[in-house]
């Protein structure tokens, strides 16, 4: 019996792992590059947009945990300025829905953002970025969008479940008949079986025996 119980929970644990969805960990990345670069004059701004949708996002399927933005950007060093010295300072701000980030001094680099709130992102796979310069002008070359997500695994379709429902029946029921087979039959029946057997073969093997030497 209590190797019964045992094939039991064990049907049981796989029928409740096929009914329980888990969640994949996943990340998608998108990559705007500007070509040439766009310029950013004093006080002015450029939008652009992030599209994780062709990436595989589902709005449905996957909840997104963290979004950054990493932007290339760079201050318009004019050679030709007669003093080195005299070079303005560049800065910038990056804006994402409602919220707003400084980014500080513009020099030549990367500058990364940690958005704190992505509704639209997680809404429509769509991200709205504006960069503005906040004094002086500036050069934006790209940005790449990395967006992490938990994402559900897909449940079974109906006509496996019902395949794997039929397997584990199938099991169930072999078990069933090792477990209760061996301990149900009695030594006299299980003779009975084994003499009925014989007794059925040996004429026939008699009669073949008796045709081959006639
Ligand atoms: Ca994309
Ligand atoms: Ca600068
Ligand atoms: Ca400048």
């Amino acid at each position: 019996m209590k190797k019964a119980y045992t094939l039991l929970g064990g049907v049981a644990f796989v029928l409740g792992m096929v009914g329980t969805a888990w969640a994949i960990p996943v990340t998608y990345s998108d990559l705007v590059l500007m070509f040439p670069p766009a310029y950013v004059s004093e006080g002015e701004s450029t939008t652009w947009q992030h599209d994780i949708n062709d990436d595989g996002f589902n709005p449905s399927a996957d909840t997104l945990s963290s979004v950054r933005l990493t932007l290339l950007l760079s201050d318009d060093l004019d050679v030709s300025m007669a003093c080195w010295w005299s070079h303005e300072l560049e800065y910038g701000s990056l804006t994402v829905g409602s919220e707003t980030y400084d980014l500080g001094e513009i020099d030549f680099g990367l500058y990364r953002v940690s958005l704190s709130a992505f509704v639209q992102l997680q809404d429509q796979g769509l991200l709205d970025v504006t960069l503005s310069s906040t004094g002086g002008d500036f050069y934006f070359w790209g940005s790449q969008l990395t967006a992490r997500a938990e994402q559900v695994a897909p449940v079974p379709e109906p006509q496996t479940m019902l395949l794997l429902g039929c397997g584990l029946i199938g099991l169930a029921g072999l078990g069933r008949k090792r477990l209760f087979g061996s301990g149900g039959e009695t030594k006299n029946t299980r003779r009975f079986v084994r003499h009925s057997l014989l007794r059925g073969i040996r004429p026939n093997l008699k009669q073949r025996k008796n045709q081959a030497l006639a």
